[in-house]
């Protein structure tokens, strides 16, 4: 099994097994920092997955600095990296349907991951981001690098307050 996968499948399992006790699960209902639902073959709830910070941290983090058209000054994005975290889910389509908590959403063609490199960022500047400024996942193209995403195609694409992904 891909390490990644493997890596995943014990954290899914790790926290349904913490899950037994009603107020623990609801306060992993609470913590769920964003849901994965449609073509994807790894689930810990009934038809999706719900990652929360300790999920999203367990998988290996990237980092860059860019410019981008949101802040003055280049900035260094992390967190886990988009193709690594539809990995875990063993995600499989063409198209993935982004929708953020101020019900901005986008469809993001499902070979960027692979293509571009985007992070799932959660932190900026190593602080944690809140939703006040575009948390708590921000999905960012490595503008400085790819000069080919540096347009309006891609800053829309650009999500913030990301909160669902269906893969379709
Ligand atoms: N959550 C969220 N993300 C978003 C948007 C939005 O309204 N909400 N606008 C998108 C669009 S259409 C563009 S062009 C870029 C830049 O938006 P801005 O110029 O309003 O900052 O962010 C993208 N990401
Ligand atoms: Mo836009």
């Amino acid at each position: 099994m891909h390490a990644l996968v493997s890596r995943i499948l014990v954290v899914l399992v790790v926290s349904l097994t913490l899950g037994g006790g009603q107020a623990h699960a609801q306060s992993a209902q609470q913590s769920v920092i964003l849901t994965i639902d449609g073509a994807i073959a790894t689930r810990n709830g009934a038809t999706d997955v719900r990652f929360d910070a300790t999920m999203l941290d367990a998988l290996p983090a990237y980092s860059f600095r860019t410019w981008t058209p949101w802040f003055k000054e280049a900035v260094t994005f992390s967190g886990p990296r988009l193709q690594d975290v539809l990995e875990a889910v063993a995600a499989k389509g063409k198209t993935l349907h982004m929708v953020a908590l101020n019900d901005y959403a986008v469809d993001v063609p499902f070979d960027d991951a692979a293509g571009f490199g985007p992070l799932l960022a959660r932190r900026i500047d190593g602080k944690v981001i809140g939703v006040r400024e575009k948390g708590p996942l921000f999905l960012v193209y490595p503008f400085d690098d790819r000069p080919e995403t540096r347009n309006e195609v891609f800053y829309a694409r650009s999500i913030w307050q990301l909160t669902r992904i269906t893969v379709r």
